[in-house]
């Protein structure tokens, strides 16, 4: 029998039996014998896949998303197929010992092209007593990411993997983890089994893939800066390199980071705090004007730097010491990058980062032969364009050549168009989900060089007029803070903190605010940051909810929430670049 005692509450009921040892349980034999045959139609698990080992005292270390924890669990893997397909998915679930569990399901998601964090998440819910799993996606392994198998040669997509990728496959792996699970605790039928959902990037993708889909399956999902409009967001990254082209100008990296510097070290105050971070990117995106940083004198030693783009991709490039002015090129460029892209007549097709947000994207590549600054062509857009617009097995474009702002446009809408009912993720209907009590703590961080902070805030607003066409501004958002919160997190990059400003932190307790609410009824007002690097680690700030912003008063030492009008009109788009709406 199994124990259950809530953290949160800080109240213990223990059952009189005597609880199975997680050694009692963790054996393939008594694995094999609760993995469900057939959870969903149309898929089969095979009984005799099913390894188990149980694992003690594992340490976890501090990521941005949870406290270092120390635990046991059991690991299980096994497999199943799609009935008439004879292929191979392969779940692995970490499953707390029986007096640790919670009576919880925690599914898991990947980053980049990956579809699970190989393993790298399933600490997250194993710590708060939830069985925790993630998928292979029927890629071949767990490390296998699904650029490597999407074409099965030039010209012919795995459909199968596309949509394994896109949706289907979390979907599987939530029904058998939660089947699984409640088998191998002896849940009753009455009994709740909590599911929860956590990932960030293409893992927050993911997690919008299932509640925009299957409104019954989850109690709960925590997205982090979400991978989601697919079609503009993967050919986004080439939008500085055409910028760059365009202009004819490739600015040395030093530069760039000097025009950022001085972005943050201006912006800081407008939200009335003076401690390194920009919290109101937008009151920036209103005040800062990109030739104040012309003349400034720049300086960067000489350095080789190691590029990670994703699981085994990295570029690695020497840089010779780089010494001057920033230009009034250097400058327009920036401009025009936060600008974001617009066709050659003017009209919105996507946009950009917050100032703030480092130049990721932008960076440019010294050729030691001419002794100048060329264009590097970012493969996590080059990619994109090669393998899911051209269908060519390629991991890269190879140039720019002929690729004005009006292509970028086409490009966005041919993904779109392509892969609107697989990966754009845009669905913003929630109906089902909301109906079924469902709550959503997404979180994106306000200077991410990767995810446009503005994506997250469009979709959020997309799914506010969706849902509550009739209500006003103020009734809509309240209406829908009520289940569905976003908070931006100043200072903060792609899905982590940022040296950059260090002061700002990321949430690193959300799932537990999360257990909280669902399990308890307790609704987040600010959300917790944590400072988790620099002299100020450990220290908690608050974020303010959308569409509130923070301002701090009383000389930077109190912290309100506000609506400001202006500043909210700065992150509401119109997408006049194409004739359907773009959610
Ligand atoms: C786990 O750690 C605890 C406390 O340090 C120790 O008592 C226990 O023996 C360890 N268990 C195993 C299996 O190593
Ligand atoms: C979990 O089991 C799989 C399959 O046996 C194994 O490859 C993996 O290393 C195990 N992980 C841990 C943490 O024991
Ligand atoms: C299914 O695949 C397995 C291994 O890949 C193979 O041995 C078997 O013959 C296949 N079965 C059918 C019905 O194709
Ligand atoms: C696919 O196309 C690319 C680009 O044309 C080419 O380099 C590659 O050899 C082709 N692969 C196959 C298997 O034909
Ligand atoms: C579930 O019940 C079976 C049969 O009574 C028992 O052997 C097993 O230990 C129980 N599992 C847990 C996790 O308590
Ligand atoms: C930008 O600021 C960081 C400190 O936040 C510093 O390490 C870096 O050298 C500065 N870069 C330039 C080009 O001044
Ligand atoms: C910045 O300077 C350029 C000329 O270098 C000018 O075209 C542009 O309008 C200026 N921007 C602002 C915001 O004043
Ligand atoms: C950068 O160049 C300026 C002007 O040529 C020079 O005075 C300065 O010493 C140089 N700085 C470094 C660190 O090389
Ligand atoms: C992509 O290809 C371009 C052109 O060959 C090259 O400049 C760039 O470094 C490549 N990028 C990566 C990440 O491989
Ligand atoms: C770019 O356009 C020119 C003029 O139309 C054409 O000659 C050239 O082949 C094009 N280059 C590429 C790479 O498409
Ligand atoms: C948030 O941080 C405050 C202050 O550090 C703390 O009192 C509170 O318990 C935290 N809330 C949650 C939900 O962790
Ligand atoms: C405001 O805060 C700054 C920084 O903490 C401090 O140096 C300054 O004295 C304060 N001003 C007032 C009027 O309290
Ligand atoms: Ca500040």
């Amino acid at each position: 029998m199994r124990s259950k005692m809530s953290l949160l509450a800080g109240t213990a009921t223990l059952s009189l039996a005597q609880a199975a040892s997680l050694a009692d349980v963790c054996t393939s034999t008594y694995a094999s014998s609760v993995a469900p045959s057939s959870p969903l139609m149309g898929i089969t698990v095979d009984p005799s896949s099913v390894t188990a080992n149980a694992v003690y005292n594992y340490s976890s270390s501090s990521t941005a998303f949870w406290a270092a924890s120390t635990f046991d669990f059991c690991n299980v893997t096994l497999s199943y197929t799609h009935d008439g397909l004879n292929d191979t998915v392969l779940l692995e679930f970490w499953l707390p010992a029986p007096a640790d569990f919670q009576n919880r399901w925690l599914s898991t998601g990947g980053f980049g092209y990956a579809i699970n964090g190989d393993g790298a998440n399933l600490p997250g819910g194993v710590m708060y007593g939830a069985a925790s799993g993630q998928t292979d996606g029927g890629f071949g392994s767990f490390s296998t990411e699904f650029d490597d198998v999407f074409l099965l040669t030039n010209g012919t997509a795995d459909r199968q993997a596309l949509y394994m990728f896109g949706y289907q496959a979390h979907y599987e792996l939530s029904a058998v983890g939660k089947s699984f699970t409640k088998n191998f605790f002896n849940l009753t039928t009455s009994e709740k089994l909590y599911a929860y959902y956590q990932g960030c990037s293409e893992g927050g993708r993911e997690g919008w893939s299932q509640v925009q889909r299957f409104g019954e399956e989850w109690d709960g999902a925590v997205i982090g800066a979400p991978a989601i409009r697919y079609g503009q967001q993967q050919p986004n990254h080439l939008y500085p390199g055409v910028v760059e082209q365009t202009m004819g100008y490739y600015p040395p990296p030093c530069e760039l980071e000097k025009i950022n510097n001085l972005t943050i070290a201006a912006c800081d105050i407008l939200d009335g705090k003076k401690d390194g971070v920009v919290s109101r990117t937008d009151l920036c995106k209103l005040h800062f004007d990109f030739n104040s940083t012309i003349g400034a004198s720049y300086y960067c030693p000489a350095e080789t730097t190691t590029t990670v783009l994703k699981k085994r991709l990295s570029t690695s490039n020497t840089t010779p010491a780089q010494n001057g002015t920033v230009t009034k090129a250097g400058a327009a460029a920036a401009a025009k990058m936060i600008d974001g892209l617009k066709t050659l007549d003017g009209k919105r097709a996507y946009i950009w980062y917050q100032p703030s947000a480092t130049y990721d994207d932008a960076e440019t590549q010294y050729n030691s032969e001419t002794d100048s600054w060329e264009l590097d062509i970012t493969s996590l857009g080059g990619e994109w364009v090669t393998k899911w617009l051209e269908l060519v097995d390629l991991d890269n474009l190879s140039n720019l050549d002929n690729v004005t702002y009006d292509t970028m446009r086409d490009w966005m809408e041919l993904g779109w168009q392509r892969y609107e009912d697989v990966l754009q993720t845009t669905w913003p209907d929630l109906t089902p989900f909301y109906s079924n009590g469902g709550k959503i703590i997404h979180v994106h961080g306000e200077s991410d060089p990767s995810i446009p902070t503005g994506s997250s805030v469009h979709y959020h607003e997309s799914v506010r007029q969706q849902m509550y066409p009739s209500l006003s501004f103020n009734e809509s958002s309240e209406a829908l803070n009520d289940w569905n919160r976003l908070y931006l997190v100043p200072g903060a990059a792609h899905c982590t903190y940022s040296s950059d400003q260090p002061n700002g932190g990321w949430p690193q307790t959300t799932l537990l605010t999360m257990i909280d609410w669902v399990e308890n009824g307790e609704k987040p007002d600010r959300l917790n940051a944590t400072v988790q690097e620099g002299s100020n680690t450990g220290q908690q700030q608050q974020l303010c909810p959308w569409p509130h912003r923070p301002l701090f008063v009383n000389n930077g030492t109190e912290l309100t929430c506000v609506f400001d009008e202006e500043s909210y009109e700065t992150w509401v788009y119109d997408f006049d670049a194409y004739k359907l709406p773009l959610y």
